[in-house]
């Protein structure tokens, strides 16, 4: 069945075009067709039948893109084109074949880009490279699993390992990783989250008690007022745009609040309509602020105050008061902080006039069910933990969350971020869950927290870890720091990646090195006790199986879980009484273990094989029960703080374009954003184009702007005037990652602050024509 890969060819730094930017709606015809396109190219009629068809049905599997919920009654086919590009990209039939690791030696592979590494296809079986070569070379599974034993049991102690894990783990594999982790002895399990919804988890957890979503799927349709903060779902979360239209059709109104003016947030195409398709679609934001990056805490700042100022107008009639009496904490000291808030200060933070916060405010306080989600735009700041909490002040004072159609609603990125939290990927679990661990399993876990995937990376730089295992992801493209990343990972003794597919951390690696390569999501897994399934958890608590459908790409292939398994067998022996043997052959086993030890998961194996499966149980949305130290909701007191842009600097943000997975790459086009064929570009606003004497076309060095000293250079990328908010920039991640110091994080939750870097831009020379060289 394996087929090898066509020739892939590099862009050339001068083939980037620029055209139709920014385009005003998303999906339609071209959605529809770029969704199947692709797949059918590359897979076949048949194979795309049974992936881009299947996925997110009953009986199929969850689609490995993002976590936006499936609706429940997923009977039809949902046109999604970003889930079909993630999907062709993991079931795609071409293989990396035995000769590939003789032909490339790991050098060569770091000078390949991100694109050029995944269109290799999937990886098929384990490669070792021992210290002192520049080459990979095929291994047994056997083999390769003695060498990662062999090493971790001659460590000086357990916490000189890291367990690394990116959110498209199965709740399964999670939990026997989490499991091994600790048995081994160590609670370092950094993972994606750490670098993603990090920030919502601190500030939910400190204000409401819990740090998931407070909603339900049908509380979009449902809602009054959707205000979308900090986040692209024409991109990120496609399906999305369906329940806003939705929204919308039920007399529901959306606000957006961003830098810049995203496809899906003006208008939608839907493309699971003809109306959608022939039609203008619909127009999706009634309001449209265009922020200044960092600005968001000042706006609910300036929200809840002017809510606070109406019901001061007219007493009784604008806050909830029985809500706030019986459930919250804090109204007083909030209402007296804010009483000091100065508009000047507002207007300056946010780049928005009066008349638009008024605007906002007035819908607001008209709306008896409010919804508030957010992504990446909100959480990666210096002070994402705080504007978190003063969305949740925001919503606290008119009791929108705990009702119907309302609440606090953060986006979560990989389709199971939120599940492999709950099974305990997470280097701070909290004291209860390492003794339901111990309880279950007999021995005792480490308390100590671990390391998250900063400290991580500093710990390596002291030459404290030794030994990295990822179990998915790509994390020295998507950790901050790049140049700090790399020095990191390679002065450990050895790293192991377990993988799809190529990317760059398999080129950056520790003296030694393996790749395991996995099964995806989309493979039928038959172990011994027959087919089985797997468990994800999508962002708003829904917990459902996933059932592969088409043969793995080969057979010599093991399953997350499998790989696990055998990896703590061998490496823990008889040390931890768990039957690693009879976790690979049925995973009910497993889910037997879960039920007994993860809050919320009782029965489980009985709740997952439900249609629909099941809905984790959540206080402050089924009740309004707040499991907080008090008892109560807190409405929180915050200083007030946005990055301040010294004269010649801008702000920068780094973010996905619409045709790349995180650090995967699809393609180098950015069909929303009007670029092709590249990748390196800023988008700068006409002011500062004309400030700086610049323009449209020109190429520029972008330069980090910091105190540490540290050279921080971002190269030759062209400009494209866009109409991005006044003195702030963006450009593409993972490439920008190389301006943001490891040091610069949230206040907090330790996450890299990927949304406001300061920079400066130096003009250079422009690419000079392949043809003319
Ligand atoms: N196709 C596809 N889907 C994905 C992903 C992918 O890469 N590709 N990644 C997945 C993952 S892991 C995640 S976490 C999510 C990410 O989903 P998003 O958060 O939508 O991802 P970003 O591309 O980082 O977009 C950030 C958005 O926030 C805005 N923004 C930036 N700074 C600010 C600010 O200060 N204030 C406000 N109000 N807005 C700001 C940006 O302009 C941009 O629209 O998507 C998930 N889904
Ligand atoms: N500058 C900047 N940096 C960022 C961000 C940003 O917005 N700006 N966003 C951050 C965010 S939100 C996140 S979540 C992180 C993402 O960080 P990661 O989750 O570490 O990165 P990904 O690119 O999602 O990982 C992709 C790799 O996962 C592997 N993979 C794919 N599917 C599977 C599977 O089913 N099993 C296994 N075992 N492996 C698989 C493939 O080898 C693939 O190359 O990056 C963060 N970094
Ligand atoms: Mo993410």
């Amino acid at each position: 069945m394996a087929k090898h890969v066509e020739k892939v060819s590099e862009p050339n730094e001068s083939d980037l075009e620029v055209s139709d930017h920014p385009r005003s709606w998303a999906a339609g015809v071209p959605g529809v067709l770029h969704s199947m396109e692709p797949a059918v190219a590359k897979m076949g009629a048949v194979r795309t039948a049974k992936t881009v068809m299947k996925m997110n049905q009953k009986d199929g599997f969850d689609c490995p893109s993002c976590a936006w919920p499936d609706p429940h009654h997923r009977k039809a086919f949902e046109f999604c084109e970003n889930g079909a590009k993630a999907v062709t990209w993991e079931a795609t039939p071409i293989t990396v074949d035995s000769a590939f690791w003789a032909e490339h030696s790991v050098s060569d592979l770091r000078g390949r880009s991100e694109y050029w590494l995944g269109q290799q296809g999937r990886l098929t079986e384990p490669v070792y490279k021992p210290a002192g070569e520049d080459h990979y070379r095929p291994v047994s599974w056997s083999e390769a699993i003695d060498l990662l034993a062999t090493k971790l049991n001659s460590l000086d102690s357990p916490d000189q390992a890291a367990f690394y894990t990116s959110g498209r783990t199965s709740n399964e594999a999670a939990f026997a990783y989490q499991l091994f982790a600790r048995g081994f002895g160590t609670n370092n399990l950094p993972d994606c989250s750490n670098m993603c919804h990090e920030s919502s988890g601190w500030a939910m957890g400190e204000t409401i008690g819990v740090g998931k979503a407070t909603v339900n799927f049908e509380d979009y349709e449902q809602a009054d007022l959707i205000i979308i903060m900090g986040q692209n779902p024409g991109t990120n979360h496609p399906r999305m745009l369906t329940e806003l239209e939705n929204c919308k059709k039920n007399g529901g109104h959306i606000v957006a609040i961003n830098p810049l003016p995203e496809a899906g947030l003006r208008r939608y195409k839907n493309p699971q309509k003809v109306r959608g398709i022939i039609g203008r679609g619909t127009d999706i934001a009634d309001q449209f602020l265009q922020i200044r990056l960092s600005g968001d805490m000042a706006l609910m700042q300036a929200v809840s105050k002017r809510v606070l100022e109406a019901e001061d107008r007219n007493p009784g009639t604008v806050l909830d008061h029985d809500f706030l009496d019986r459930h919250c904490q804090g109204l007083d000291e909030l209402r007296e902080h804010l009483s000091h808030l100065r508009e000047e200060t507002v207007l300056e933070a946010t780049g928005l006039t009066s008349a638009e916060i008024d605007e906002l405010a007035e819908r607001y306080i008209a709306a008896d069910r409010v919804i508030i989600t957010w992504a990446m735009g909100i959480t990666q700041q210096k002070k994402g933990v705080d504007a978190i909490k003063e969305i949740i002040n925001l919503l606290l004072l008119r009791g929108n969350i705990g009702k119907r159609g309302a609440g606090a609603s953060p986006i979560r990125g990989h389709s199971n971020v939120q599940g492999d939290r709950t099974m305990g990927i997470w280097e701070q679990m909290p004291g209860s869950f390492l003794d339901a661990l111990q309880q279950e399993f007999g021995f005792n876990p480490p308390r100590e927290h671990g390391v998250d995937s900063v400290q991580m990376f500093e710990a390596m730089g002291q030459g404290k870890i030794k030994v990295f295992v990822g179990l998915g992801g790509n994390l020295v493209s998507a950790v901050s720091d790049t140049g700090v990343a790399y020095a990191g990972m390679e002065g450990t003794d050895l790293t192991v990646q377990i993988s799809t597919k190529l990317n760059r951390s398999h080129t950056v690696t520790g003296a030694e090195a393996l790749i395991l390569p996995t099964m995806g999501r989309t493979e039928i897994d038959i172990q011994e006790s027959g087919e089985q399934f797997v468990t994800v958890e999508d962002t708003v608590c829904a917990v459902h199986p996933s059932w592969g459908n088409v043969e793995p790409v080969s057979h010599h292939l093991l399953s997350e879980t499998a790989i696990v398994s055998r990896l703590a067998h061998a490496v823990l022996g008889d040390k931890v009484k768990v039957d690693w043997v009879g976790f690979e052959k049925d995973y009910d086993l497993i889910r037997e273990h879960i039920s007994r030890v993860v809050p919320g998961c009782a029965n489980y194996n009985q709740r997952v094989r439900r249609e629909g499966g099941f809905i984790l149980a959540h206080g402050p949305r089924d009740t309004r029960t707040f499991p907080t130290a008090t008892g109560k909701a807190m409405l929180t007191v915050n200083d007030l703080e946005y990055v301040e842009r010294p004269a010649g600097t801008l702000i920068l943000q780094s973010l996905r374009s619409h045709d790349q997975f995180n650090t995967t790459i699809y393609s180098f086009n950015d069909r929303y954003r009007g670029i092709h064929k590249g990748r390196d570009v800023v988008f700068i606003n006409a002011t500062d184009l004309a400030e700086l004497g610049l323009a449209d076309g020109d190429y520029v060095d972008v330069h980090g702007v910091h105190d540490d000293g540290v050279p921080r250079v971002m190269r030759r990328c062209r400009l494209v005037e866009y109409p991005t908010s006044p003195g702030c920039v963006a450009a593409y991640y993972p490439e920008a990652n190389v301006l943001v110091p490891l040091s610069l994080v949230a206040d907090g939750s330790n996450t890299p602050v990927s949304k406001a870097v300061l920079v400066r831009l130096e003009k250079v020379d422009a690419p000079v024509p392949a043809a003319a060289r």
